[in-house]
Formats: structure tokens, sequence, C-alpha cells
């Protein structure tokens, strides 16, 4: 996969990628990501990138042509069927599925931002997609290309040393991960769950999907709403309500409608 990321700050970019899983992953050619300046693609003398904004009010708004150009320059080096993907706050907001697309795909490049935004007409002419991380601001796109990155590079097969824990994952099954522990067996007058200690791989299975599923229920209702519940999850679910003595659930169902989005907020687990 060929990834490329326009970016007015390469170095804070390639940083980020040198270490961890995708470090590793680059380095065993998984992957490729190059980095594009539209400063390198600016025409004057003072390389600019920027300027202000027809209408005026606060802030500087890139220009369309060193933009247009480096996006160009970026996308030679991604093969035919790559997408251009700008990151901005009125994108679509990105997730595991879309992350699971991507990582299909035989390359793509990441438009980052800065300053107040692109120029419109960059959205229009050049961008197949735009995507935000989510409901927060952010001084530029670097951050939300590197996580975009970061989620897809560690879908590419090889790129974890354990080829199956990128389906164990927090949302690869679309639910929030179970509890972890390690040693010592009791710390700050706390112990570890028995099961875990007990050797039993079936029960302790068992208890780890029990514990995603109450969990999620508890703290990300809205990730149940679409589920396709395999055999036995929910059976699994109403026990670990029944363990919490939260068999009344005010008129919740189980797929989070009936009041989620009108009953007081939940506990965040006891
Ligand atoms: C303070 C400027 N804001 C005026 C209301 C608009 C604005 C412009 C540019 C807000 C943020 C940014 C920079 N953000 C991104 O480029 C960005 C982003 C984000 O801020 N949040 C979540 N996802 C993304 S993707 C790109």
């Amino acid at each position: 996969m060929q990834i490329g990321i326009v970016t007015l700050f390469p170095q804070m970019v390639r940083a980020a990628l040198d270490v961890g899983v995708c470090g590793r992953a680059l380095n065993r050619g998984i992957a490729t990501v190059s980095t594009t300046d539209p400063r390198d693609h600016a025409t004057d003398v003072h390389r600019t990138v920027d300027d202000r904004p027809f209408g005026g009010g606060p802030g500087m708004v890139l220009k369309y042509e060193p933009l247009a150009r480096a996006i160009a320059a970026a996308r030679s080096n991604v093969p035919e069927g790559g997408r251009t993907i700008f990151l901005s706050p009125q994108g679509r907001r990105f997730d595991q599925a879309i992350a699971n697309e991507l990582s299909r795909l035989p390359g793509f490049v990441l438009v980052a931002g800065r300053y107040e935004g692109f120029d419109e007409r960059l959205h229009e002419a050049l961008a197949d997609e735009e995507l935000s991380v989510g409901d927060f601001v952010l001084s530029g796109g670097e951050v939300a290309a590197l996580a975009v990155v970061d989620a897809v590079l560690r879908l590419l097969p090889g790129a974890l040393g354990d080829e199956t824990s990128a389906a164990q994952d927090s949302f690869g099954d679309g639910l929030l991960d179970c509890p972890h522990y390690t040693r010592p067996e009791v710390v700050a007058g706390r112990m570890v769950p028995a099961v875990l200690v007990g050797g039993d791989h079936a029960a302790i299975a068992r208890w780890r999907r029990k514990q995603a599923l109450g969990r999620t229920w508890l703290r990300r209702p809205d990730l149940l709403a679409g589920r396709d519940w395999k055999q036995g999850e929910k059976a699994l679910l109403e026990e670990y309500l029944a363990e919490h003595n939260l068999t009344d659930n005010g008129g919740r169902n189980f797929d989070g409608t009936g009041c989620a989005h009108e009953r007081e907020p939940g506990p965040i687990l006891k």
C-alpha cells in the first residue's frame, strides 16, 4: 500500500510514523508513506501557501495553486484507484468501518490543512472524500491524518506481531474491550477476578465476552444499536446485568433503543 500525505509539517508526520506498529509496518515494507509539503510547490520567493480570506475575517486560507500542485505530486506516487481524502472538521466521521475500507485500497492521499482551512475550490475539484476524526477542534489535519494512517496500517497483513489481535481489538467485533489484569494478583487491596487465574480457558473466554458486552451496554449503547447479535450474546449480557443489579433498565432495550436519548446518563461502571 502506498500512502501519500500532503502536509505543511512533514517532520511531525514522519516522527510519529517512525515508532511502534506503524514504524515496524513501514520498515517491513508492508506500506510506504510519502509526504509532500505544499511549500515546495509554491512559486514565489516567500514560498506562500496561504492568503487572507475574501470577505474578511480572521485567519488565513490555504491557496488553491500550491495545494493543487502538491496533491498532484502526491497522487503521482500512489497507484491508480487511490483516493484523495481531505481531513476536515466538515468531513464524514472516521470509524473502524472506514479504516477497513481504506485498508483494501492500493493506496490513497491524505490532505491535511492548517489555518482556517482550504480554499473551498480545492474540496470541490480534488477531494474524493472528506473525513473528520471527531467533534473537537484540532490545530490542523496532521493529527487526524496520523489517526487514519495508524488505524489502517495496523490492519495490513503482517503489521502486528500477533495476527489475531487486530480482529480481537475493541471495535474489531463491534464491542468495547474486556478488562485486563497482570501481576500482582492482589494490589491496592483489589483482587484479580478468580476466573482469570483458574486455568479454565473456556470459562475465561466466556467471562471476557460477557464483560465486553456489559461494558459496551453501559458505556456505549450506541454501538449495540445495529448489532448483529451472535448466538448466546444476549444471554451473556442478561447474566452481566443480573450480576451487576442492572435488571431494572428503565425501559432501555439491548440494542440501545427505547430510551438512550431520553433517559438520564447511565452509570459509568460503578
Ligand atoms: C478555530 C477555527 N475554526 C473556526 C470555527 C474552524 C477550524 C478550522 C480548522 C477548526 C479546526 C481546524 C483544524 N482541524 C482540522 O484540520 C481537522 C479536524 C479537527 O479539528 N477535528 C476533528 N477532525 C479533524 S480532521 C481535520
